[in-house]
């Protein structure tokens, strides 16, 4: 819809699989979202404009292929991918899922443009998780190394933390690889944690909304602690709550892509952004919701909880993000008003909260 308002062609795949998740742990999302066929059909009509879309899943090379024969899209964003960290943790099945998922559909998009569309930028939403937590200065995609007395520029280490983050690396490694060798052109945005998921688009019609997880697979940290606030839950900081990590709000999220959409790399180009405006550890976030929260009324505790995950809880973290800024991004940060606004909305469909999904049951061991 974003981009679709600003005047783009746009057509989407998707085969709902997240729809589907939902369904397998009874996991739900905090908005009422409707179909995609409906919210398509909303879209096209309150603007004049044309969304395509087709159900179809990009691991199906067959399916994927003639849409590009019959689209030829000139830049491809692609978040197709289980991106649940969690998830990817409950069993074998579901690590091997996520990973011959996301690899897969990656590899399919690559092996798509070189035969059918090899000038098409492609987009790829990566992940600040693909680093990790190291303990000297993550650079965006590349660090220069010096060793034995030689110097080189190569990809900066990656050291995950979850079989889906591990995903993301696969991917990166698999779209360099591809740059390099047939000519490609791509770009791998590296974001953070993203919050809130209001957009101009989606305030246009409540049917246009996006969804909204507070669980502890699918919720990310500042939205669950926000809904935690609201129904009256203590705020589950993760262990000493230290784990600090990059966050960014849904519409910098946005205009970071249209951003790296106005400067594609050149033919054989491997760009790497990381995308997040601000850093907080999880523990400061809690504190910034029980702040906001209290003004509204509402009782609220943080309770630090036995960390489901293996991740370090006190370490160093200082990750650059500054291509972005350079080329204009303007960020929305986190404040008073928007947590504010977070929790105003949240109250409005505190019904369909369902307490027993909020605490996290995933174990990394
Ligand atoms: N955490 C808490 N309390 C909670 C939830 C999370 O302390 O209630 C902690 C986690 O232990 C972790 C941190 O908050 O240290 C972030 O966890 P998260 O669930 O908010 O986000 P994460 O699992 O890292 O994954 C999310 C998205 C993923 C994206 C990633 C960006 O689900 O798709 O790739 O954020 S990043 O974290 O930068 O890798």
């Amino acid at each position: 819809m974003f981009f679709s308002n600003a005047g783009h062609e746009v057509a989407i795949i998707d085969n709902l699989c997240r729809r589907s998740f939902d369904d397998e742990l009874g996991t739900n999302s905090l908005t009422p979202i409707a179909s995609i066929y409906e919210r398509t059909k909303i879209w096209n009509r309150t603007t004049d404009k044309n969304i395509l879309y087709r159900y179809g899943d990009v691991t199906d090379y067959p399916f994927l292929s003639s849409f590009f024969k019959e689209f030829a899209p000139e830049v491809i964003i692609h978040f197709g991918e289980q991106r649940s960290a969690p998830y990817s943790m409950i069993s074998r099945e579901h690590a091997v899922y996520t990973q011959t998922n996301n690899i897969t559909g990656t590899l399919n998009i690559l092996y798509a443009m070189k035969q059918i569309v090899p000038n098409a930028h492609l987009i790829k939403l990566g992940t600040m998780g693909e680093y990790g937590t190291p303990n000297i200065d993550i650079e965006e995609g590349f660090i220069e190394i010096e060793h034995n007395g030689r110097k080189d520029t190569l990809p900066f280490p990656k050291n995950p933390g979850s079989f889906y983050h591990l995903s993301k690396v696969h991917d990166s490694h698999n779209i360099m690889f591809a740059c390099k060798t047939w000519g490609l052109s791509a770009t791998d945005l590296n974001q953070g944690v993203v919050y809130g998921w209001e957009t101009d688009e989606i305030s246009m019609d409540e049917k246009l909304i996006t969804r909204f997880d507070y669980d502890g697979i699918w919720g990310t940290c500042l939205n669950r602690y926000c809904v935690e606030a609201v129904c009256g839950q203590p705020l589950t900081v993760y262990g000493k709550g230290g784990q600090t990590r990059g966050f960014i709000n849904i519409i910098d999220s946005l205009n970071c892509i249209r951003i790296a959409m106005m400067n594609p790399p050149s033919k054989g180009g491997y760009e790497v952004y990381n995308q997040f405006t601000e850093i907080f550890s999880v523990k400061e976030l809690a504190e910034v919701v029980q702040t906001e929260a209290i003004k509204l009324g509402h009782e609220v505790n943080i309770d630090h909880i036995l960390n489901p995950r293996v991740e370090k809880e006190e370490h160093y973290y200082n990750a650059k993000c500054s291509k972005f800024l350079s080329l204009g991004l303007k960020p929305s940060l986190i404040s008073d008003t928007l947590i504010n606004h977070i929790l105003h909305i949240i109250s409005k469909y505190k019904d369909r909260i369902n307490n027993d999904t909020i605490y996290p049951h995933i174990n990394w061991k």
